[in-house]
């Protein structure tokens, strides 16, 4: 199986959190060159997104949540889906509450990046935005260290890129550190001290260093 995944995407970064944490038989390469949209990229993935999972008789499986489920099912050993139901809601949750109300907070700030065509009220705008939708993951975080307890879970392959987000575009753009919260301070501090979860938060700072340098 292959995954095509670029160091900074954040949905590709979720499935190699999965793909390292499980140490899934899984080879990350590289789009081509060519770009997202070219015909052999599109080939393998219509919509011109990644991640995709290139499966071994050929076939593709695009979508980072999809390809989580599926790896999930087939490598079921070391589970990252937790054993009782509450938590995988509380896991489901978590992951949800980054992809819809982080990410359009983020979505925000992204497109304020350029300094010359930065606008320092959308800034603010979305420095609140951002502030606001961490406040719904602090309020739903479990006991710690890790999303919804002592268990490593899809919740933090989800969430983890994302905070990893929202840490470098408030850097870049000058806000002030956006995890005071207890929880969410604990948390972030229990995630850069996980080794696996280290080295995908270091593949996505070199991604995006790269972006934000153009
Ligand atoms: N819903 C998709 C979103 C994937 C996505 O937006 N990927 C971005 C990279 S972070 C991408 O490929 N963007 C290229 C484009 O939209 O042209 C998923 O969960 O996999």
């Amino acid at each position: 199986m292959q995954l095509v995944s670029v160091k900074g995407s954040p949905y590709a970064a979720r499935v190699r959190l999965a793909i390292y944490r499980k140490d899934l038989p899984v080879e990350i390469v590289f789009p081509p060159r060519e770009g997202l949209k070219a015909p052999e990229f599109l080939a393998l993935n219509p919509i011109g997104k990644i991640p995709v999972l290139v499966l071994d008789d050929g076939s593709t499986l695009p979508e980072s949540n999809v390809i989580l489920d599926y790896l999930e099912d087939v490598f079921p050993a070391p589970s990252l889906r937790p054993a009782v139901a509450e938590l995988r809601a509380k896991a489901r949750l978590l992951a949800q509450l980054g992809d819809v109300y982080v990410f359009a907070a983020l979505g925000q700030l992204f497109r304020q990046v350029d300094p010359a065509r930065r606008d320092a009220e959308t800034v603010a705008r979305g420095a609140a935005a951002l502030g606001k939708s961490l406040g719904y993951v602090e309020l739903h975080l479990g006991p710690g260290p890790f999303a919804v307890g002592e268990d490593y879970s899809l919740a933090d392959c989800s969430l983890a890129p994302v905070l990893a987000l929202a840490d470098i575009l408030a850097r870049h753009l000058g806000l002030p550190d956006p995890f005071t919260t207890p929880k969410l301070a604990a948390y972030w501090a229990a995630l850069q001290a996980d080794p696996v979860t280290a080295r995908v938060l270091a593949e996505i700072a070199e991604g995006m260093a790269k972006m934000l340098a153009k």
